[in-house]
C-alpha cells in the first residue's frame, strides 16, 4: 500500500500528434478520462484553465466561475480533488511572444486576465494552487528582450496574483528550454530566487518535473531535495527523459531506474505528502501506442513508482551507515544496484 496520493492532468492521455505528424489515436473525451483516472487510483486532477473551462475567451468572468462550479460537481461524483489550475499561456493568439513578459503590453494584460481567471477557477474547484509552466517566457531572439526586465515582469505578475487572492499559492514549474530557446526561470534554483523576491515568499514555490531537471543537465532527485530543504516543493511532475534532447515525458523510471529510485526515496524520507502534497505524473504515451493502450504509460508509471517505494521501504540504513563510516561507497553502490535488480 503506497503512502502517497497521486494526481494527473487530462493532457497525460493524448492522441499522439507531434510536431512532425498527425494523431495516431482517437481523442478520448474528458468525462471518460475522469472515470478512468478514478479507476486507476488517482486522487486528484491537475487542470489547465481551459481544460476546466474550454473555449475560455468566449465567456464572462461570471460564466467562467459557473462552468468551474459545474466541473467541481463532476469531480465530486468521482471523489476526485482538483490539485491545481495552470493558465495555458502558450496556445493562444495573444501569447505568441509569451505572456507575462511578452513584448506586447496588450498581450501582457491578457496573460494577467488568464492568471486571474485561473485563480477564480481554482477557488470554484476547491484548490489553492496555480501552476505556472512558463512555456514561452524567455527569448527566441536574445536581443528581443532584456532578461533583467523579463525577470522583473515575472516577479511583478506573481505579486499581482498574490494580491488578487490572499490564499492562493503560486507554484512555478521550471524548464530550461522548449518551446522557448532561452527560458527565464529554468531550474528550481531560479524558482527559489524568484520566490524570495516576491511580496509573500511563503506562497511561492515549485513543481519539479524530472524531465525538465534532466534537460537542464541536473539530477531530479537532487533538485527535489533542494526544494524540500527550502520547504517549497509544492508538487512534482514525475516522468523520465533520455538525456538532453526534445522533451519526452516518458513513463517514470524507464530510462534511469536508479535516478527514479532516488526520487521516490527522497520524497519518502522527507515526509512529502504529509501536508496534502500529491505525487503528480506528467507522462506521454509513445506515438506507436494503440488506442486500447491509451492509459498504459500511466498504469506503468504508477506501478514503477510503487515498486520503487517498496525498494525504498527495504533500504538498509544500518548498512548504509556502516558503508559511510568505512568510506566504502563501492559497497554501498553495489548494494543499491542489487536492491534494484532484486538479487540482494
Ligand atoms: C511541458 C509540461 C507541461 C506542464 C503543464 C502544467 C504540458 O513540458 O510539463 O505539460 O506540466 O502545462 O503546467
Ligand atoms: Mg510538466
Amino acid at each position: 500500500m503506497s503512502k502517497f496520493k497521486f494526481s494527473v492532468g487530462p493532457w497525460n492521455v493524448h492522441a499522439g500528434a507531434d510536431s512532425y505528424g498527425p494523431a495516431t489515436r482517437q481523442e478520448i473525451d474528458f468525462d471518460t478520462k475522469l472515470a478512468k483516472f478514478a479507476e486507476l487510483g488517482f486522487s486528484a486532477i491537475q487542470f489547465h484553465d481551459d481544460d476546466a473551462v474550454p473555449n475560455i475567451n468566449a465567456y464572462t468572468e461570471e460564466e467562467i466561475k459557473e462552468k468551474a462550479a459545474a466541473l467541481k460537481k463532476k469531480l465530486d461524483k468521482y471523489n476526485l480533488a482538483a490539485e491545481f489550475v495552470a493558465p495555458r499561456l502558450w496556445m493562444d493568439d495573444h501569447t505568441i511572444d509569451g505572456g507575462f513578459m511578452s513584448t506586447s503590453e496588450k498581450d501582457r494584460e491578457y496573460a494577467m486576465w488568464r492568471a486571474y481567471r485561473s485563480i477564480d477557477i481554482a477557488k470554484e474547484l476547491g484548490c489553492d494552487m496555480i501552476v505556472l509552466w512558463l512555456a514561452r517566457e524567455g527569448t527566441l531572439c536574445a536581443e528581443s528582450k532584456s532578461p533583467v526586465w523579463a525577470t522583473k515582469q515575472l516577479i511583478a505578475a506573481i505579486n499581482k496574483m498574490l494580491e488578487y487572492d490572499p490564499k492562493i499559492r503560486v507554484c512555478i514549474e521550471p524548464k530550461p528550454n522548449e518551446p522557448i530557446d532561452r527560458s527565464i526561470c529554468g531550474t528550481i534554483g531560479h524558482v527559489m530566487a524568484v520566490s524570495a523576491a516576491t511580496i509573500d515568499p511563503s506562497r511561492v514555490g515549485g513543481n519539479l518535473e524530472s524531465a525538465h531537471a534532466i534537460l537542464a543537465g541536473l539530477d531530479p532527485a537532487h533538485e527535489i531535495g533542494f526544494a524540500l530543504a527550502m520547504g517549497k516543493l509544492m508538487t512534482v511532475h514525475l516522468n523520465d527523459q533520455n538525456g538532453i534532447r526534445y522533451d519526452q515525458d516518458k513513463t517514470f523510471g524507464v530510462e534511469n531506474l536508479r535516478a527514479a529510485f532516488n526520487q521516490v526515496k527522497v520524497l519518502k524520507e522527507n515526509g512529502y505528502g504529509d501536508h496534502g502534497e500529491y505525487v503528480g505524473l506528467d507522462v506521454k504515451a509513445m506515438r506507436t501506442t494503440r488506442d486500447e493502450d491509451s492509459y498504459k504509460h500511466l498504469e506503468n508509471s504508477l506501478s514503477i513508482f510503487k515498486y520503487l517505494e517498496e525498494k525504498a521501504d527495504k533500504f538498509d540504513y544500518e548498512f548504509q551507515k556502516k558503508c559511510v563510516a568505512n568510506r566504502d561507497f563501492e559497497a554501498l553502490e553495489m548494494y543499491v544496484m542489487k536492491l534494484l535488480m532484486g538479487v540482494e
